[in-house]
């Protein structure tokens, strides 16, 4: 059924007061008229979720108007739009965000205050939308922020994932995954569209045909079909009238679906058939940079890639003649391979299902794609068995063979016999069992590829992507990772916030660059102890948490030393780990040394599947156990292993960090998201020389960061030369105490097989080079500690690294992106003229 088209200004909709009035009273009487119509539910009966359903329905009323002025306009006009496919959006919660963006936060806090409720208690009941596994999926939705604020006609495309990343419960030491039943108890933020549903093919055979032109066409056949419904959220900018659409897609049972088992009778078989089908969208798959090559994936990606891709062209043929244009009118961003079976999917589309030749669908498809690669981890590198591939999708696996074969008659003309650069190139790895590498469907089906900081890129150049880059060098560059200040600062830290908008006003909110005019308070002495005051606020929030969390003390005048991220043997939380058990040692041999008093704080989840990374999880809460509870310790180093770590947590605890543990292997982390947010609100990095790490280092100065460990090409160096690690076992003493420890199981209860793995891993191979780093690490730390015991210094340290950050806003990112690939300008959605009185 087609949308009736009514213009907004004649629209006939009285819209009352109840659900747009921003008076303390009308809100007030909103959240009970909500509570009562569409939880059902009187203030009597009514549970802390029930009025938490209520309040996000009266924000979420306030913001309609301008999200539907925003999509109409958008409908009327011709604007090129910037599409952002990605398998995960890591958003957070959405309440108090979407009052910062509406200005509203002060109104409904005082109106829930005022109705005798406890907004935090209201606040805490949201469950956050765990919609990615780390930082792929968080900077897709620092992006979706950027974008709106920026007022850039965009929309994300993803999907609805019924579970999303699992909760993690540490039990005896040992990580225990959850399922995320996120919807459980339904979701305000988001609105069905069920009208613009979309149908997804699978499986079957292909068939060529001649149709009435008596041009040769091929029809593809599939085994079943799927629908696709999509979910949209409104996703606000920050105090302008933009609200852009993350639109999220369900799989379900289609209604052609399995007529023959129904037509013989075979009721429940058909319904069995039906359930499998919507397992589509069940659950996020839970590997951060590993591949699984699970048929199941592969459905997913196809999944939201092929509903996407239907939607977009509807949406295009509204208000464009043909898909001539299309590439003209929209930038289809990939955040990673994930995505990339779109380059086949679109190709399929205009040719099969639009009629169009191959050389314009080429044209169009090359021009609409830029792809970003987020890692340079061979095991992330995703590539497809052609079987898999070929059974679920026998007409794209026909498309990639064709455009493979033109591809690689090109990459002939330039490399004249040169075969082995043939086998390279190829889309199709040939090298043994045959793959479909998505990568390289990527980079030669989209016009720009970047890397997600300025080292990471010079490594695709040289290393991962080489041959394409020599191939097409002028498609590369580099786009550093953002974050939103909106999320990260003033949602999260509002204590420092508000001490910097008293200085210098709030333009850094949406100018990030203007935090620079706070470098000259950084010589103001009193200004440096209001700083550090209101630091010591922070982690006393901290600390008053964890001691509910876990009925742990810690002292909020200790150096708070943080490392929250996936566990990962590339992160080297292990390595974190080897420093704590080194100051233990020291203590123990000299119970009266004078040690900087410390905290480390730990958080992260590990893939189910990851041995490794849950075994150090298992070494963590060890070592804590221990040293937490040794008397000669004293408290003076205290180990903290928070579980779920998560978007909520992570607000709480970049304020309150002084130390961020940012000390990858060099070459192994593409940028590092979690470093900017600590950076920016005001901890010092300990740091290799890797990702954004080398950037935010040049922004903060050398001077205001503790630097340690081999460059890239000091690990490249030693590894051709056979690394020995233990050669560095052998020759430092402090080092061999602390592996011989925990390899007597002293961690362990007596155990010396439980950690073995570890321990064995390090002295035998050490793919990641901890002992190569370890004695450059502790000196750092040692540094660290030292420098700790001068507040006013550090102070002083602590504000210019937040003064000099403002290229890490998210916004710097997206202008990157729109100047350089997507050649997109903002947009500016007009006022309705009730909101201009009122805002
Ligand atoms: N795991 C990178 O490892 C980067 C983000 C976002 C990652 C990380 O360094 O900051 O992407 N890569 O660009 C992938 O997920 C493949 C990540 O989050």
């Amino acid at each position: 059924n087609p949308p009736i088209t009514v213009p907004l200004d004649e629209c006939p909709i009285i819209i009352e007061d109840d659900r747009t009035g921003l008076s303390i009273e009308t809100i007030r009487r909103a959240l009970l008229d909500n509570l009562y119509y569409v939880q059902g539910k009187t203030p009597q009966t009514a549970t802390k979720n029930d009025f938490y359903m209520a309040l996000a329905y009266t924000v979420r009323d306030r913001l309609l108007k301008r999200w539907l002025s925003t999509q109409l306009t958008y409908r009327k006009t011709p604007v090129k739009t910037v599409s952002y496919l990605s398998a995960e959006f890591l958003l957070g919660p959405h309440l108090i965000n979407n009052l910062i963006s509406l200005n509203l936060y002060d109104p409904f806090k005082k109106a829930i205050e005022e109705s005798g409720l406890n907004f935090q208690e209201l606040v805490d009941q949201e469950e956050e939308p765990g919609l990615g596994n780390g930082g792929l999926g968080r900077l897709a939705a620092c992006y979706m922020d950027s974008l709106a604020t920026l007022e850039i006609p965009a929309i994300g495309y993803g999907i609805r994932y019924e579970f999303g990343i699992f909760d993690q419960e540490i039990k005896d030491g040992w990580q225990v995954e959850i399922t995320d039943k996120w919807l459980q108890y339904g979701n305000p933020w988001e609105i069905a569209r069920p009208e613009f549903a979309q149908l997804v093919k699978f499986g079957g055979y292909t068939e060529s045909y001649y149709d009435q032109d008596h041009i040769y066409r091929v029809r593809w056949v599939p085994r079943y079909t799927v629908n696709g419904i999509p979910y949209d959220t409104p996703i606000l900018g920050y105090r302008v009238n933009t609200a852009n659409t993350l639109r999220l897609w369900k799989a379900e049972a289609s209604e052609s679906f399995n007529f023959e088992r129904f037509n013989v009778g075979d009721y429940y078989g058909a319904v069995r058939d039906k359930v499998a089908c919507e397992t589509i969208s069940k659950v996020l798959y839970p590997n951060d940079e590993q591949i699984q090559g699970k048929e199941l994936r592969l459905e997913q990606q196809f999944f939201f890639v092929s509903c996407s891709l239907q939607d977009m062209i509807r949406i295009h043929l509204n208000k464009n003649a043909s898909l001539d244009n299309f590439h003209e009118m929209w930038s289809i961003q990939l955040n990673d391979t994930h995505p990339a079976i779109g380059v086949a999917e679109l190709m399929r589309l205009l040719l099969d299902e639009n009629n169009y030749d191959w050389d314009t669908a080429w044209n169009i498809t090359k021009n609409t794609f830029a792809y970003t690669n987020h890692t340079l981890l061979p095991e992330a590198l995703e590539k497809w068995p052609l079987n898999i591939f070929g059974r679920m999708l026998p007409r794209h696996l026909e498309i990639i063979y064709a455009i493979n074969h033109r591809f690689l008659d090109e990459v002939r003309i330039h490399y004249p016999n040169d075969v082995s650069k043939l086998a390279c190139l190829s889309i199709i790895d040939e090298t043994g069992e045959k793959y479909v590498r998505m990568a390289h469907l990527a980079c030669v089906g989209s016009f720009a590829i970047n890397g997600v900081a300025a080292l990471h890129t010079e490594l695709l150049k040289s290393d991962v992507l080489r041959d394409f880059y020599e191939l097409y060098p002028e498609k590369f560059s580099n786009k550093t990772n953002g974050v939103t200040p909106r999320r990260w600062m003033v949602l999260s830290n509002p204590r420092m916030s508000f001490t910097i908008c008293e200085k210098i006003g709030d333009s850094w909110i949406k100018n990030l660059d203007d935090l620079r005019q706070l470098e000259g308070y950084a010589e103001d002495g009193g200004f440096r102890n209001y700083w550090q005051q209101i630091k010591k606020e922070v982690k006393q929030d901290l600390a008053n948490y964890i001691q509910a969390k876990l009925d742990i003390k810690v002292d909020p005048h200790s150096l708070f030393d943080v490392q929250v991220k996936r566990i990962h043997e590339y992160k080297r939380q292990h390595l974190n780990v080897l420093n704590i058990v080194t100051l233990y040692n020291r203590i123990k041999n000299n119970p009266n040394l004078d040690v900087t008093p410390r905290t480390f704080i730990f958080g992260g989840k590990a893939a189910p599947g990851y041995f490794m990374a849950k075994l150090i999880i298992k070494l963590i809460n060890s070592v804590a156990d221990v040293v937490n509870n040794d008397p000669v310790i004293c408290d003076r180093i205290k180990v903290i292993f928070l579980p779920d770590y998560n978007v909520t947590f992570g607000q709480r605890v970049y304020p309150a960090a002084d130390i961020s543990e940012q000390i990858s292997t060099a070459g192994k982390e593409a940028s590092g998201t979690g470093n900017m947010k600590f950076s920016l609100n005001g901890a010092l990095t300990i740091g290799t020389l890797d990702g954004a790490n080398v950037e935010i280092r040049e922004s903060v100065g050398a001077e205001n960061f503790f630097l340690f460990g081999l460059t890239t090409e000091e690990v490249y160096a030693i590894r051709a030369n056979r690394y020995t690690p233990r050669d560095y076992y052998n020759s430092d003493e402090e080092l061999k105490a602390v592996l011989d420890l925990i390899s007597t199981g002293f961690f362990s209860h007596g155990d010396p097989n439980l950690f073995r793995p570890i321990v064995d891993n390090l002295l035998y191979s050490d793919p990641y080079m901890l002992l190569a780093d370890y004695r450059s690490y502790v000196d750092a730390q040692d540094a660290v500690g030292c420098a700790y015991r001068d507040q006013d210094h550090w102070g002083r340290m602590s504000i210019l690294n937040v003064a000099r950050m403002g290229k890490f806003s998210s916004d710097r990112s997206i202008k990157d992106y729109c100047n350089d690939i997507w050649k997109t300008k903002p947009f500016a959605i007009d006022v309705p003229e009730y909101m201009q009185s009122q805002a």
